[in-house]
């Protein structure tokens, strides 16, 4: 091509080709992941690998932690008006749903929800909006036939022993995972009428510990508690309370459920009763739901509509191998 020689119109061109050269190039492709609980190892360990991800395939991870409703709607203003595409979510209210899907629409940006699946009209799981979950219910019975395994073990009766679930059922991935144990427990033998809920105010540390304290002063009497959770946290708050009230390793078996919240517990070097916890795969959760992300953003490939990942048990026996596995630690 030849270039006319004034030079503006010289300048003009040469800008015009170098842009439409970026063009094609594509604009930069910019994440967003937003979590429910910043503070909690497994919500940082998917940050971790998601970061990896951006790291390998060359994009930009904006992490953003969304603990309420208000937050969650200006982080979408925020990554839209900063060039995002699009965002992986675990929200910290699953009837958010609706109004995150509305919101993102409006914005032109893509959603992958991540843990926690939302919930649309008369409390239906968003069954179109993209999703990554774990497979609830069976690691939840793997917990239930851990602690009936366990009990049977150290030769306890179910005359002398009870069971606390500490249930937080308003998400329903986490009363899967309970009813999953109570289902499992009673399939083992365990009577019904000996299983106690615990309900969470809150899904941490503090409401287990509070919802646990109120159980043991209705349920005064028993010598062994097997205690399920919907998670690390849940039953991390049991087992400090079952601990005030002065329930010693030797009398009770917690099991938990992620794995990445109970590491210092298990590295303890006094033994608690915090046997052990199905290992989710933060990698997948944090890595792959960044990476479908991306694709889909760069080449059009949309992710599966609903994915579900499995747990492995760690105890103290084979934690430090499996974590190492997983490249966790
Ligand atoms: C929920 C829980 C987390 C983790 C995740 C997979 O969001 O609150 O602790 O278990 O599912």
């Amino acid at each position: 091509m030849k270039i006319p020689s004034t030079p503006p119109v010289r300048l003009f061109i040469v800008l015009a080709l170098v842009l439409s050269a970026l063009g094609a190039l594509g604009a930069p492709i910019k994440i967003g992941f937003l979590v429910k609980q910043p503070e909690e190892p497994w919500f940082q360990l998917e940050w971790k690998f998601a970061d990896k991800a951006a790291k390998d395939l060359g994009f930009t991870l904006v992490k953003i932690g969304a603990t309420d409703g208000e937050k969650v709607l200006s982080a979408i203003d925020n990554l839209a008006a900063g060039g995002a595409q699009g965002f992986v979510i675990c929200t910290p209210d699953t009837r958010l749903g609706p109004g995150i899907v509305a919101k993102a629409n409006g914005a032109n940006l893509k959603v992958i929800a991540v843990d926690d699946q939302f919930l649309g009209a008369g409390g239906k799981p968003m069954a179109k909006v993209h999703y990554l979950g774990i497979s609830a219910g069976k690691i939840g019975e793997e917990v239930g036939k851990t602690l009936a395994a366990e009990m049977k073990k150290r030769g306890w009766t179910a005359a002398d022993t009870a069971v606390c679930a500490v249930t937080f059922e308003e998400v329903a991935t986490i009363k899967e995972r309970t009813d999953g144990a109570i289902a499992a427990l009673t399939a083992a033998g365990f009577p019904k009428e000996k299983i106690f809920k615990a309900a969470e105010r809150t899904n941490d540390i503090p409401g287990a510990f509070d919802a646990v304290n109120v159980l043991l002063t209705q349920k005064s009497g028993m010598k062994h508690w097997l205690v399920c959770g919907g998670n690390d946290s849940a039953v991390l708050g049991a087992v400090r309370a079952l601990e005030g009230s002065g329930f010693a390793a030797d009398s009770c078996v917690g099991v938990g459920i992620n794995g990445t919240d109970c590491i210092t517990e298990l590295e303890k070097a006094k033994l608690t009763s915090f046997y052990g916890s199905m290992l989710l795969s933060a990698k997948a959760h944090g890595y792959q739901t960044a990476e479908m992300m991306f694709h889909w953003i760069k080449d059009g490939k949309e992710p599966p509509l609903d994915s579900r990942t499995v747990g492995v048990l760690i105890t103290r026996e084979n934690f430090q191998q499996v974590l190492k596995d997983q490249g966790i630690r």
